[in-house]
Formats: structure tokens, sequence, C-alpha cells
């Protein structure tokens, strides 16, 4: 093609110029995208390469597309309120209690004419292990904290505390004996402690390094003896 100027004063100037024509292809979709899981009160995201998802067959053009994230079939488009950011190809949220589901969502590749090639995945808000309230994961050993009558040890929480610990219920964990004590109920040694650690005392619900004032140690039995005034005089003897 050409065109030409002519103002009938000065010369004619002529241009010549091509028109290409090219087809233009919607994006071919590269892969298939996987179920993604998120757990409940924990931050998600997830990073998502567009160049490795869509490709534009055009060749002129190849670079020049568009990706975002939306509920499936949502009009116009959305995205669960959990989902904080969905741009530039990271789907970043957190999800709460209220939002244990599974979500149908698009990965949507948009071409320079606005042609649209949708590929569908899915969302999952995944609950903590029953026993714990708050988690990181899962399973039953990923517990940050746990449910009321259960006891935190590690990172799983326990029906019961195990020997060694007691159960404190006001943090749903299970706490260390005093050193002294073999099984206790609480963190008084002089008081919570119902079998003592081998080397201690016992002298009723308490279990001692050196046995209170007025009583001895009997090296015999680990009690506590108290003792009596001829003991005193044999001493003196
Ligand atoms: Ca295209």
């Amino acid at each position: 093609m050409s065109v030409k100027l002519d103002d009938t004063i000065t010369p004619i100037v002529s241009l010549d110029f091509t028109i290409k024509v090219i087809w233009n292809w919607p994006l071919v979709a590269l892969k298939e995208l996987p179920n993604l899981y998120a757990i409940v009160d924990n931050k998600f995201w997830f990073d998502f390469d567009k160049y490795a998802i869509f490709k534009n067959p055009e060749e002129d053009l190849k670079d020049e597309f568009q990706m975002y994230f939306r509920s499936k079939d949502s009009k116009p488009p959305t995205v669960p309120y959990f989902i904080k950011n969905y741009t530039n190809g990271t789907l970043y949220g957190l999800g709460s209690n209220a939002d244990i589901n599974t979500f149908v969502f698009e990965c949507v590749g948009v071409d320079d004419a606005k042609w649209e090639t949708v590929i569908e995945f899915q969302l999952t808000i995944k609950p903590c292990y029953y026993k714990c309230s708050a988690c990181w994961n899962t399973d039953y050993n990923t517990c940050l904290y746990c449910r009321k009558g259960f006891y935190l040890l590690g990172s799983e929480c326990n029906d019961f505390c195990p020997t060694g610990t007691f159960a404190l219920e006001e943090t749903s964990k299970c706490s260390t004996c005093p050193k002294t004590c073999k099984v206790c109920a609480g963190k008084d040694p002089t008081s919570n402690c119902s079998v003592c650690n081998t080397g201690y005392f016992k002298l009723n619900m308490g279990c001692y390094e050196v046995c209170p004032d007025g009583f001895w140690g009997d090296a015999q039995d680990f009690f506590c003896k108290r003792k009596s005034s001829t003991s005193l005089i044999l001493m003196f003897l």
C-alpha cells in the first residue's frame, strides 16, 4: 500500500507501507494448576508465574498479556474476602474458622484482544487437628494451642499430661513438675507431689531435698521422720 500527499504546490510525496494482518489466537494454557490448601489462621501466599502458565501464540505479542484470579463464575470478577491480594501473580490471604471450606478459583489469562483463557483450581482452607485451637498444619503434632480439656506438650495436645508434668487448666498446657517430684498435681513441691524423684524425701504431699525443721530424712525409705526427744538426747550424749 502507499499514501500520497499532493497539495498541488510542492512535489508529490509518496510513502509506501505494508499492513500485516495476523490471526489473533487466545492464550494457550500450558499446564493444569494444582489444588491448593491453606491452614486456618495462617497467612498463605502462592506465587504464579504467568509465563509458565500461559503462552501467547502471536510471536510479535508473546509477552503482552495479563493474568488475574477470580472466584469461579463471579460477575463482576471477585475473590473471597479472605484473599487480601491477588495481583502480580500472587494469591495472598488469611482464612479464619468461618472460612473452612473449598473454594473454586479461576486463573484467567487475558490477551491483548481481551480474549480469556481460564484454568480452574481449588483452594481449601483446612482446620487444625480437632484437639488444637491454633496450629500451623493439620497434623496432630502441629499444634500451637489446645482446646479446653486438652493439654499442650511440645506440639501435641494430650488428653492427659504424662508423668513428670501436670495439667495447667488456665493455659491448657502440660507443665513440668518441681524437680523433687516424679508425680505431681501442681508446681508447689511441698503440697502437690504424690511421688518423689529418687533421692528426695517424702512428707505428706511434699518432696524435699532436705526435710523441713523437726524432721530428718530416712535414707532407707526416703520418708521424712519426726525427730523424737530421745534422738535429740542421743545426739547430745
Ligand atoms: Ca492473542
